[in-house]
């Protein structure tokens, strides 16, 4: 766990690599690798970031390091998935790049037996609509770790009411708040991934 942190914090790309194989051998379920080593690494490196003692460079570089750790772990958390909950589109929003939130949602989600339809990252809030249309969807998520984008959030509950869709919310992100997503009308805020399977669970039983 303590090599997985070090890994993102270190950006060190083979120490991911090395660890998250480590972690699986040792038989650490991988979302508990992911919220509680890559995850705390994470926090170090966003707040180093706000303290400006590392750059971009350097967060970009860890990262790299966390999405190799992520590929290693996600077929292992989306193994034996039926498919058979619900479905759930998600994908971050519109002017955002930021997707590593998401991605941890989105195989935590399919872990756990959801159809998950990942729309990606800079996702116009049409788009969100449009996949919940498409393929049914029962619950909409979607991340944004900007104050400059989080208000797109609104757009897709706007969008969802305005198409008559049924599908519930459920936001996350930073910037995003429970007291915003009341004020937005939305269903459900999610501070993390570790609460998303039981919040998502939530919303699809009504
Ligand atoms: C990594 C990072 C980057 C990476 C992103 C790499 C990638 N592939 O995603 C890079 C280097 C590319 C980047 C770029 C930028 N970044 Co940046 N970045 C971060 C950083 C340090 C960490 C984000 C992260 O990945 N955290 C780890 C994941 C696991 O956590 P998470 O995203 O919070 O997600 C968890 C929960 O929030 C929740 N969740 C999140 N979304 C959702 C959605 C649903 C549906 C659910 C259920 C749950 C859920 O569950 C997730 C799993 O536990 C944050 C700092 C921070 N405090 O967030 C800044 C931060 C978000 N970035 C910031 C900025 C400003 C930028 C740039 C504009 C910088 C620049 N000058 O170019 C650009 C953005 C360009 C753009 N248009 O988007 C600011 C935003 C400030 C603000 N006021 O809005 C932050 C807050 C840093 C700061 N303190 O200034 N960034």
């Amino acid at each position: 766990m303590e090599s997985l942190k070090k890994a993102v914090e270190t950006w060190d790309i083979k120490l991911a690599e090395t660890a998250a194989k480590q972690a699986l051998d040792a038989g650490i379920a991988p979302g508990d690798a992911v919220e509680n080593g890559l995850g705390k690494g994470m926090e170090t490196i966003s707040n180093l970031f706000d303290e400006a003692k590392i750059f971009l460079p350097q967060v970009l570089a860890a990262s790299a390091a966390m999405e190799k750790a992520l590929s290693i772990f996600e077929p292992v958390m989306t193994k034996g998935a039926t498919a058979s909950r619900g479905t759930v589109v998600i994908a971050t929003v519109l002017g955002d790049i930021h997707e590593i939130g998401k991605n941890v949602v989105a195989a935590m989600l399919k872990g756990a037996g959801y159809n998950v339809v990942d729309l990606g990252r800079d996702v116009p809030p049409e788009k969100f609509i449009e996949a919940a249309q498409e393929n049914n969807a029962d619950v909409v998520g979607a991340s944004a770790l900007m104050t400059t984008t989080v208000v797109v959030q609104k757009d897709i509950v706007d969008l969802l009411k305005e198409a008559k869709h049924p599908a519930k919310t459920i936001f996350g992100g930073a910037p995003a708040s429970a007291e915003w997503v009341e004020s937005i009308g939305g269903d459900q805020y999610c501070p993390s991934g570790a609460e998303a399977v039981e919040m998502v669970n939530n919303l699809v039983k009504g």
